[in-house]
């Protein structure tokens, strides 16, 4: 029995010793002593009591008056960014810009309806080709027998198939042609020829009457290769020279190709 409770004794003086452990430096420091004579008391009760006393005797002092107000501190850090904000309100349009710059050709369109009938159109060349006519005249009197008549007047004579140099018609085209001519007769007797290459092949006669200007004509259809030549000539002698003109008179001759001898190769067109 006397071990066992020596042994209870140490347990509860290990325990004691680990109170006064978290007691406050002061507080050790005044029961230091009788902290360490307690061990060898057979009585625990009594070491407690002791052990309690001087803490119930303490009193706490008026409190102090506060302090003063101390320095501002420093400046914080900044803070964190705050959460996003609601969406704002639409914005007024803006002004008009400048135009912008002529974009690409874009590709072709598709093909239009077809349009209306184009007018005619003129003679084409190759009908052209195919004129050939003069109309021409006497400024005076025909002076000269057995020579073809100048005629030195000339209504037409765009083909220039009519030559004024030596009064002939050349042929040009081959085909069919209408040869005519009206003479005035003033003073003598008119006799004249139609000549094709140098034959006489019609004659006109008319008698002068004193006092009267007459007229002498004639016409002729005749087919002509290309190269014969058709002029008018007084034939006789010089009794016979009464083809007259002036200002108010006129004696004019005529032709023109009536139908064109068309080449094989034109007509299969
Ligand atoms: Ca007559």
């Amino acid at each position: 029995m006397t071990l066992l409770w020596k042994i209870l004794l140490g347990i509860f003086l290990i325990g004691q010793l680990g109170q006064s452990q978290d007691l406050p430096e002061e507080n050790i420091g005044t029961e230091g002593g009788e902290d360490v004579e307690e061990p060898e008391g057979p009585g625990t009760e009594v070491s407690q009591s002791d052990h309690g006393k001087p803490c119930a005797m303490w009193m706490g002092g008026v409190p102090g008056t506060p302090g003063h107000s101390g320095k501002p501190g420093r400046d914080g850090r900044d803070g964190r960014d705050g959460p996003r904000g609601e969406k704002g309100d639409k914005g007024e349009a803006g002004e008009k810009g400048d135009p912008g710059q002529k974009g690409d050709t874009g590709p072709a369109g598709p093909r239009g309806f077809s349009g209306n009938p184009g007018l005619k159109g003129s003679s084409g060349e190759s009908a052209l080709s195919y004129h050939s006519a003069f109309s021409v005249g006497l400024s005076e009197a025909v002076s000269t027998t057995n020579v073809p008549i100048r005629f030195n007047k000339f209504f037409y004579n765009d083909q220039h198939h009519y030559d004024d140099v030596s009064g002939k018609f050349r042929c040009v085209l081959p085909g069919v042609y209408f040869f005519t001519y009206h003479l005035t007769v003033y003073m003598k007797d008119v006799k004249v020829s139609l000549y094709m290459n140098d034959k006489p092949i019609m004659f006109t006669f008319d008698k002068y009457q004193d006092s009267n200007v007459d007229q002498a004509s004639g016409s002729i259809i005749l087919r002509l290769e290309a190269g014969d030549e058709v002029w008018l000539q007084v034939y006789g002698d010089e009794a016979s020279l009464g083809v007259y003109a002036d200002n108010t008179n006129d004696s004019t001759f005529s032709g023109f190709l009536l139908y064109p001898d068309v080449p094989a190769a034109a007509r299969k067109r």
